[in-house]
């Protein structure tokens, strides 16, 4: 398999600059210990201290990714930061349609196609965030609320541009909840996830994608989610605020 294994910190709204730094460092200290050739590690921290985080980890392992971007070029959109804006202070990776985004936010998948092609266009790599609610779970309805959120936002791009595309399929029933998907349910919707990818841009495509798992992810639970065959990382919420938890997460691979 071509794909890499991610493991991305959302860091969300917490961490002040002090606690940017202090994290940054912790979480350099214990790269430099572990011994991952394979996998990326990343993290997104709030736009204020975007700039420190990238200062603060160059020369190591660690990526810096921002967390939401507008999608148009520059303009009147008071309190909006764009795509050219983030790739000039050096950050590579954005992430969007986070369900937060979407639930607090009113982001839509026609919206987040927008975003995608802003990104996409500043050569940004998008981590892009989509996943059911529990009402839909209980319908049974996950399979289909998945595949249009992935068709509606991504579909209208060339095979070419999933090289820069990181999915994340995160169960909103499982954010921040403390409950999470098990590893069985998490691989059989990236099982699914790849087999969408396959059907519209065939199999090579699909099998380079990388498909994180999102939601309530932590120590005790990360080996065994890393270790199906569909899973390539996690977009780790609360565990990625303590570098203990982060690290522990990073080497379950
Ligand atoms: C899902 C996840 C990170 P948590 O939002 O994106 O957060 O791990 O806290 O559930």
């Amino acid at each position: 398999i071509m794909r890499k294994n991610i493991v991305a910190g959302n860091w969300k709204m917490n961490n002040d600059l002090k606690a940017t730094k202090k994290l940054v460092k912790k979480i350099r200290k214990s790269l430099k210990k572990s011994d991952l050739k394979d996998t990326r590690v990343i993290i997104a921290p709030t736009f204020v201290n975007l700039a420190t985080a990238v200062k603060r980890s160059k020369k190591s392992k660690l990526e810096v990714a921002a967390q939401n971007m507008h999608q148009a070029k520059n303009g009147a959109f008071t309190g909006e930061v764009s795509a050219e804006m983030l790739r000039s202070i050096g950050v590579k990776t954005v992430i969007l349609g986070h369900s937060e985004r979407r639930a607090y936010f009113g982001e839509t998948d026609e919206l987040l196609a927008e975003k995608v092609n802003a990104a996409l266009a500043n050569k940004l790599e998008v981590i892009f965030c989509f996943g059911e609610e529990l009402a839909d779970r209980k319908a049974g309805k996950e399979e289909a609320v998945v595949e249009s959120q992935i068709k509606n936002a991504l579909f209208h791009l060339e095979a070419e541009a999933f090289k820069k595309i990181v999915l994340a399929y995160e169960p909103v029933w499982a954010i921040g909840t403390g409950e999470t998907a098990s590893p069985e349910q998490a691989q059989d919707m990236h099982a699914f996830i790849r087999k969408t990818l396959a059907d519209k841009y065939g199999s090579d495509v699909a099998n380079s994608v990388s498909i994180l798992y999102g939601g309530s992810v932590k120590p005790a639970n990360a080996k065994e989610i890393f270790s199906k065959p569909d899973v390539d990382g996690g977009l780790i919420g609360g565990a990625a605020l303590k570098a203990e938890d982060f690290s522990a997460i990073i080497n379950a691979f």
